[in-house]
């Protein structure tokens, strides 16, 4: 990259973080669990604020002193308090709210977060406070100041601290505000639970004063002989030798960057075991800069399609998916820990999966690499969902940001070879233009992957179904959801649809499937039952089965997941009860025909 282009993307970063309402942000570190980091989880202390109260105190001047100062005036009984951090409830980071404290069940607003932790300032290094995700905005106060503001609830981002934090005792508030806005992104409706708080781990990062901060490694896809990609380090005041280490591969190379800290590299790559499901081969590589080692594991693969096929590693596959929300298995909170991530993937496996559609919103890392290392294929997304606000500039930039901030983390995950710019949105011209720019905009930061959006069906005739919409010119693949047999007819129509496309693409149904409550058994007519949604399964598959240019399939959904439109007493209960697997994990009916059919295809396969 040149040095104009170097420049150019720091001041995009920088608007970018102004239209997005994001401030005092650092462009992301990527690859943060192999970092020195000290664990800010655990319980923090928090003042439930649905008056937006605690933006000042009224008894102190100047006004805009508020909560976020942090002030502890309980030994002095003259003075009127009326917050204390001290004596209030404290709730666990990571995680949501709604399912730690009954009375935030359906909260949605603000919840003030404090944290103390102690901290020797250390020369030569710096210091990074790093946030997971804070759904929806997070507003970051340090020692009483603040010093960050991200929007957007499935995206990390960090704030520089050196310099800032004290010896000793620090007190870190966060501003958590779930609440939802028209010109948001997502907007006001969705169908998942609206899970506030600091929902992923938070750590203080620890780096030298010049770190490699971003790198991109990945398979060339027209040459997959070479590695390509580039490096970038912080700090650097001149050009500075980085070396990458890949024992396995007896690679070991040392490249200069520029004075920008920006360094491109391809290396010839012999003997490569590529990355696929059935064996999912990752190498370890480590980057050292002046002595200080970086290290990951990156697998590699090319993902393309011709025609109507899907090519993995220049060999037709098959897409054997299945949707999830980033929802526990058990209680339905917000998903965190790699164990909860290994739970529901080992679902997806047993069901016959090489894929899964992690819905609706980038999920947290732990999702993305157990996938990796279980062999499961990724689509990503972001929460572009049903109406935005098309035309606004600010709702635009939101998108943005968070599409950029999902590829930067994910873009070394193997497993990850469709990103996804939306889901459902309908026909019109500045929506067309909106997810135009997102893909132009995936396709600039990331050329080695396809790129989709869930779109939607018509019956142009009765019976004849297809997708007439410009975006598919745009994309990679004829990706979109349907459910003849549940929203349109019942099962019994499956029987009598045909499909039809004018674009050679890969057919791909990212969405169908049909509510049942576990152990609601009757008449196969009746919705709700396993018995419907099992007929309708079966009679689905028959439909596929007649798509012509089918490549993959991910049902709607995995487990029973929470939503506040599904009212129906003793049935929904606030879930949506699509799942194959209940909410308490057990598997229903529907969720064998599925195994059955993935299963016959592997055996077909092989
Ligand atoms: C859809 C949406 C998904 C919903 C699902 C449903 O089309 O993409 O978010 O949950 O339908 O169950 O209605």
């Amino acid at each position: 990259m040149k040095k104009r282009v170097i420049l150019f993307s720091l001041v995009f970063f920088n608007l970018l973080q102004f239209v997005s309402g994001n401030d005092g942000l650092y462009p992301q570190i990527i690859n943060i669990q192999n970092r020195e980091q000290i664990s800010l989880n655990g319980l923090w202390r928090t003042i439930v604020d649905p008056l937006e109260d605690g933006y000042y105190d009224y008894r102190l001047e100047p006004k805009k002193e508020g909560y976020f100062k942090d002030i502890d005036y309980s030994n002095n009984r003259t003075f009127l308090q009326e917050y204390n951090f001290e004596t209030e409830k404290t709730l666990y980071v990571p995680g949501d709210w709604n399912t730690q404290r009954p009375q935030l069940y359906y909260y949605e607003g603000t919840v003030w977060y404090r944290k103390h932790f102690d901290y020797t300032p250390k020369t030569n290094k710096r210091a990074f406070l790093y946030f997971g995700a804070v759904n929806y905005e997070g507003i970051v106060y340090l020692n009483g100041e603040k010093i960050g503001q991200h929007i957007g609830g499935f995206t990390p981002f960090n704030i520089e601290v050196t310099g800032l934090l004290k010896q000793g005792k620090n007190s870190l508030v966060v501003k958590a505000d779930n609440k939802r806005k028209a010109e948001a992104v997502p907007t006001v409706n969705t169908d998942w639970w609206n899970f506030g708080g600091i929902t992923r781990h938070v750590y203080l990062v620890e780096t030298p004063n010049t770190f490699i901060r971003d790198y991109y490694i990945q398979l060339d896809k027209a040459n997959p002989k070479e590695l390509f990609g580039w490096i970038q380090i912080d700090g650097a005041q001149s050009s500075q030798q980085v070396n990458i280490d890949i024992p396995e591969l007896k690679i070991n190379k040392t490249i200069n960057t520029n004075a920008q800290g920006y360094a491109e590299l391809r290396i010839p790559a012999k003997n490569l075991v590529l990355w696929t499901p059935e064996n999912p081969k990752l190498y370890e590589i480590n980057l050292l800069l002046n002595g200080e080692r970086i290290s990951d594991q990156i697998g590699f693969r090319t993902i393309s399609t011709q025609g109507t096929d899907i090519l993995l590693n220049g060999k037709k596959v098959f897409l054997r998916g299945v949707c999830i929300h980033e929802e526990t298995a058990g209680n339905s909170a917000r998903a965190v820990n790699e164990s909860d991530a290994l739970t529901l993937l080992n679902w997806a496996k047993e069901m016959g999966c090489n894929f899964v559609r992690l819905a609706h919103y980038p999920h947290n890392e732990n999702m993305v690499r157990a996938a990796e290392r279980m062999g499961l294929m990724v689509w990503s997304e972001i929460p572009v969902y049903w109406t935005i606000h098309w035309n606004n500039p600010a709702t635009y930039a939101n998108a943005e940001s968070q599409l950029v901030d999902m590829i930067t983390r994910d873009k070394n995950r193997a497993n990850v070879v469709i990103w996804s710019v939306a889901n459902e949105t309908p026909l019109s011209d500045e929506r067309l233009n909106f997810l135009s720019r997102l893909v132009d905009k995936t396709r600039e930061m990331d050329n080695t992957r396809l790129v989709a959006a869930a779109m939607e069906k018509e019956e142009i005739r009765p019976g004849v179904m297809t997708v007439h919409d410009p975006l598919s010119e745009k994309i990679d693949l004829i990706s979109f959801n349907q459910y003849v047999g549940w929203y349109d007819g019942t099962w019994e129509k499956c029987d009598r649809v045909n499909w039809q496309f004018d674009v050679k693409k890969p057919v791909f149904i990212s969405e169908f499937g049909g509510g049942a409550l576990i152990g609601h058994h009757g008449d196969r007519n009746h919705y709700f039952t396993e018995e419907y949604q099992e007929e309708l399964y079966i009679r689905t598959i028959n439909m596929l089965e007649r798509i012509p240019g089918l490549s993959g399939t991910t049902p709607w959904i995995l487990k029973d997941f929470r939503s506040s439109r599904r009212h129906v007493p003793d049935i929904q209960d606030e879930f949506n009860r699509k799942g194959l697997i209940s909410d308490k994990g057990e598997r229903k009916k529907a969720f064998y025909i599925m195994q059955k059919w993935y299963f016959d295809m592997i055996q077909r396969s092989k």
